[in-house]
């Protein structure tokens, strides 16, 4: 009867990347550089801030927290190469998930060096919704470049 929490958490990043990737793949090249505002990221900017989010998470299941994780890296070209991008490294947060073990799910740290622990399931929870935040971003972005973004729950 019900299911583990590890299991809770495959199924929510499950749900969320797929809303994460269709909202990125409605872009066209030519919005990439876009902004909202000035002090916003580009497009761009806001697709390599959810990949490496994903990335410092997928380090720190592994074992290190480490802020450089979050630095980006990556310089997406093309709409089909951050959706790429996106899909690839949320295979490896989902298999990361599933190799770590329930003791390691429940550790806990002070991630955000802010004198406060929490689990490593936890910290799963707080990035999905800081992703989630961020689509919200991308789909405000999305209306002003003139584009209807996909329907939250249809297709
Ligand atoms: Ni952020």
């Amino acid at each position: 009867m019900g299911c583990s929490e590890k299991e809770l958490l495959i199924q929510g990043w499950n749900f969320d990347s797929r809303l994460t990737e269709r909202i990125i793949a409605a872009f066209s090249d030519k919005d990439l550089d876009f902004k909202a505002t000035p002090e916003m990221m580009s497009l761009r900017g806001l697709v390599e801030h959810i990949v490496v989010s994903q990335n410092f998470l997928i380090c720190g299941i592994k074992g290190s927290w480490d802020f450089a994780n979050f630095e980006m890296q990556t310089s997406m070209q093309t709409v089909s190469d951050a959706v790429k991008t996106y899909k690839e490294v949320n295979k490896k947060l989902i298999a990361s998930i599933e190799e770590a073990t329930e003791e390691r799910l429940a550790e806990t740290h002070d991630v955000w060096k802010m004198g406060k622990e929490f689990s490593v399931a936890t910290v799963c929870t707080q990035l999905r919704e800081h992703e989630i935040h961020h689509r919200g971003q991308l789909y405000v972005y999305a209306r002003l470049c003139g584009i209807v973004p996909p329907d939250l729950y249809g297709g």
